[in-house]
């Protein structure tokens, strides 16, 4: 291939001409953005140990009242991104949030969407535009754009839970901010929130309901047993896996990032293809090993992991008699609206 020429092979008073003027040569720029075959990726393969996070966490707790805080958070940044930009990938913000018995995470809504993945600890709630949502271990609570949240909790001991936000794709688009709010008055309390099951949805008053969110919160004694019942009923070299889906309209459940929970079987290991988006995993219970860009990471309960796109994954469960479950979260519903989706 016949090398581009470099700005170095330019006269020097031309080059500060283009400038003084906001112009560009594009040919000793062009490889390094539309490289040959492969894109260039800064995400690297990373791993969060829960162990690590949780003293850190718990620490902050002590340093910072929530009121000094709003969302008292550790974020998963990606190094390869550089820490200050707080991103796990191109389009995922990752972060470990901890809430004390008492505390309360004010309301606000914002142009980012976020979901949780609740890691630790009982009697926490979200407050989802006036819908009061338990937050359980294994739960995946939504807060889709736009809508009122905010936590509390009535519990004993601390919470954590994972966010998992687009914030980095909301942010680069110059389209992330927020609103702040007043305790939200609370117009739907229940603990079993009514849910798809069985490809039945509830229609009260004999209407489905086309809310753009009929379902915020996905129980994960509901997800746990799904996975399970297709495990006993698919094929054992395959993959059993569910995506989180919003019930109404069958589509992904929010539309920028994708969501799955994954059952590797006793000693299963999957191999998944390269894919164009990034994605991260989270141990619900039992152990993984990831295996990625020549690096392999031993995953215990409540740690968490990120890939980036374009590359094979190997996910193999560390034991041998017990299944494990993980949380997956990736960019997929992104690239498949943008055209650029790749399977390789
Ligand atoms: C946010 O609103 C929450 O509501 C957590 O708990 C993390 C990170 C960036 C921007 C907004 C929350 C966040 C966030």
């Amino acid at each position: 291939m016949q090398a581009l020429g470099t700005l170095a092979d330019l006269p020097p008073d031309y080059v500060k001409e283009l400038e003084a003027l906001n112009l560009v040569p594009l040919w000793p720029s062009l490889r390094g953005v539309m490289p040959p075959h492969i894109p260039t990726r800064r995400t690297r393969a990373t791993a969060w140990r829960y162990q690590s996070v949780r003293p850190l966490l718990l620490k902050a707790g002590d340093l910072t009242p929530i009121e000094k805080a709003e969302r008292r958070v550790l974020v998963l940044a990606n190094p390869g991104h550089g820490l200050e930009r707080m991103q796990a990938s191109p389009a995922i913000y990752l972060g470990m949030q901890l809430l004390l018995p008492g505390e309360w995470a004010p309301a606000h809504r914002h142009t980012p969407n976020a979901v949780r993945m609740v890691v630790e600890g009982r009697g926490a709630y979200t407050t989802v535009d006036g819908e009061k949502l338990p937050m359980e271990r294994g739960d995946l609570i939504l807060t889709p754009t736009g809508m009122w949240h905010e936590h509390g909790h009535d519990g004993d001991q601390p919470v954590v839970w994972l966010d998992v936000l687009d914030l980095p794709l909301v942010y680069y688009l110059e389209t992330s901010y927020h609103i702040n709010g007043t305790q939200q008055a609370i117009t739907t309390e229940r603990t079993e929130t009514p849910n798809a099951r069985g490809g039945l949805l509830p229609s009260p008053a004999f209407e489905r309901r086309h809310t753009r969110y009929p379902m915020l919160r996905y129980p994960w004694v509901e997800a746990r047993a799904a996975l399970e019942q297709l495990a006993r009923v698919q094929a054992a070299d395959e993959a059993v896996q569910l995506t989180y889906i919003n019930p109404d309209s069958g589509d992904d459940a929010q539309n920028i990032l994708g969501y799955y929970a994954l059952m590797l079987r006793p000693g299963q290991t999957i191999e998944l293809p390269a894919r164009s988006p990034a994605c991260v995993f989270h141990v619900i219970e039992g152990g993984a090993t990831i295996r990625a860009c020549e690096q392999s990471f031993d995953l215990l309960e409540a740690d968490t992991a990120c890939v980036p796109g374009y590359e094979p994954i190997a996910v193999r469960n560390l034991s041998a008699d017990t299944p494990a479950f993980l949380f997956m979260a990736d960019e997929s519903p992104l690239h498949r609206k943008l055209g650029l989706y790749e399977r390789r």
